[in-house]
């Protein structure tokens, strides 16, 4: 990358503020404190929720199916770290604790107080979400989303819109379950789209041979949201894009990616383009999710919008916004309004090219809690001088948001933040970071190297290319898709979802469906292990 391509960010605090991260890091607050310091979580089955006063009041049994999940657990001891009974206390800091009617112990003080004094501690630190992660590197408050481990591993060998081998058979069906796709290509769905209703599931598209998978709509009538999850839960979704390039039939049902009513959700590396309505939008009642790694470009005008994190929220939520690049979307970029009592954060990202507004705080369910830690804005061809970075909406306000803001960096000619910001602007993170933020410049070329679905497509190596030139802009119409190499998929002969090559290598048996078991001890299964491995080996191409 030529320096004319480097960011051109106006001089900030950034350094200053990273440095006071590392001091306190450096301090105790993250690499000598009783919780692992940055990003990964702990094996020891620590459970964290940061603060969830409302969703305390749930019994442990409401989560859905009577399934102990680390959401249910967190829930259960809200405000406190948790440790199973089995699991060790380590490191002397964990103090009192107080056994729950789980059975869990649940320490009096969550861990981090001892630096939460400390505007940055958690800057440093990072408070993941703790449980095993969906999949090594998940980040944010979905990161704990079981997904289908465990379950059958259902092979899709079609493109058609349904029937035997189709994605649509893999989402219908009940129990837990992994798709892993056999073929590449565009799965236009000809009739209405499939709702993912039915919890635990994992959509490994990075399985897929050749040029990966696309999703689309027929257009007209059933032109309806490609992919939707809706009243579920433990939903992981990877390296799948979504490209609405026919017009359905109501715009206010269609947008790329739409999570309704569900919990222990992670879209990650996924690409959404084109939707008359959000590119990605969170509606209803949902908690623990994590939208992260993902490129969302080029909403369709008149509603040209990136992200609606919350629309109609029942109750606070966590939800976490990392790693993304929205671009050429007039606004929501993104849109953050939830209830008080959420758990908000808008991590790494980058926003390009916003027309009236870039990140929108609203306070319609009284005030949302938010941070804004590591971001970029940049302008582009529709941005202006009247154009504004972070804004405070006070229209219809019921309360007072929290905003904290850290490390954000503005390029170009327009308002960087709202004045009326200053009011409902907070000195510490309302919630800890989920994970340890990177410097906003860092987090830029990250975005450019790691977003999207793998391996990207000519529009996602477009979208990005013009991030990095300042180049594009707001388009009117969807675009065409892209044609997809249907390549080979790797030989699977015991159906088990693994390449029989990979497994001969760790310690994999490939004449045995051996998915869930653990060949090489390391914690991880076969199936996840091996799923990782694709994905790290995909999105590390130098794919621009
Ligand atoms: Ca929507
Ligand atoms: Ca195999
Ligand atoms: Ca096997
Ligand atoms: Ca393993």
């Amino acid at each position: 990358m030529s320096p004319a391509h480097l960011p051109k960010f106006a001089a900030g605090s950034a350094a200053c503020s990273v440095d006071r991260a590392i001091a306190e890091r450096d301090k105790g607050c993250g690499r000598d404190a009783p919780q692992r310091a940055v990003g990964r979580p702990d094996k020891d089955n620590l459970v964290t929720d940061p603060i969830h006063p409302q969703r305390d009041e749930n019994p442990l049994s409401d989560d859905k199916d009577g399934a102990t999940t680390a959401a249910a657990v967190a829930r259960r001891c809200s405000g406190r770290t948790l440790l199973r009974r089995s699991a060790p206390v380590r490191g002397g800091g964990i103090g009192r604790v107080a056994r729950t009617a789980a059975g869990l112990i649940c320490p009096a003080a969550i861990v981090i107080a001892g630096c939460s004094g400390a505007t940055n501690a958690s800057q440093s630190a990072g408070q993941p979400v703790k449980g095993q992660p969906a999949f090594p590197g998940a980040v944010g408050y979905g990161a704990g989303s079981k997904g289908g481990r465990g379950g059958q591993v259902i092979a899709v060998t079609t493109l058609a819109d349904g029937g035997p081998g189709s994605l649509r058979a893999c989402i219908d069906v009940p129990g837990p379950r992994v798709c892993i796709f056999r073929v590449a290509g565009l799965i236009r769905f000809t009739t209405k789209p499939p709702v993912i209703r039915n919890p635990y599931l994992t959509i490994a598209g990075q399985t897929a041979p050749g040029g990966g998978i696309t999703l689309a709509h027929e257009g007209g009538p059933l032109g309806f949201t490609p992919l939707v999850i809706k009243n579920s839960h433990d939903v992981v979704v990877r390296h799948i894009r979504v490209r609405n390039d026919r017009i359905g039939g109501k715009q206010g049902s269609e947008d790329s990616f739409t999570i309704e009513n569900s919990e222990q959700v992670i879209l990650d590396h996924v690409s959404g383009s084109w939707a008359r309505d959000e590119l990605v939008n969170g509606y209803g009642d949902n908690d623990w999710v994590t939208v992260s790694n993902s490129i969302f470009a080029e909403g369709i005008p008149k509603h040209d919008k990136c992200a609606l994190l919350a629309s109609d929220p029942k109750g606070p939520q966590h939800f976490s916004f990392i790693g993304n690049l929205c671009a050429h979307n007039g606004d929501r970029n993104p849109d953050v309004n939830f209830p008080p009592g959420s758990c908000a954060e808008v991590i790494n990202n980058v926003f390009y090219n916003a027309q009236s507004e870039f990140a929108e705080i609203w306070e319609s369910y009284g005030g949302v809690p938010v941070s804004l830690i590591g971001n970029s804005f940049i302008a582009g061809k529709n941005t202006h001088p009247e154009t504004i970075g972070i804004t405070r909406n006070v229209v219809g306000s019921k309360g007072l948001a929290k905003v904290y803001l850290a490390d954000n960096q503005f390029e170009g000619d327009f308002i960087r933040t709202s004045p009326l910001l200053k009011e409902v602007e907070v000195a510490a993170p309302p919630c800890p970071a989920t994970i340890a933020p990177a410097p906003a410049a860092q987090a830029f070329e990250q975005v450019l190297r790691n977003a999207g679905a793998f391996p990207r497509d000519t529009f996602d190596r477009g979208i990005l290319n013009q991030l990095r030139d300042r180049t594009g802009r707001i388009v009117r119409q969807p675009g065409v898709i892209d044609e997809i190499a249907p390549g080979t998929p790797y030989p699977d002969g015991d159906g088990d979802g693994m390449d029989d090559g990979w497994e001969w290598g760790h310690g994999a048996n490939p004449r045995r469906a051996d998915a869930w078991q653990d060949a090489d001890g390391n914690g991880l299964s076969n199936l996840d292990q091996f799923l990782d491995s694709l994905s790290r080996t995909l999105s590390q191409r130098n794919d621009l």
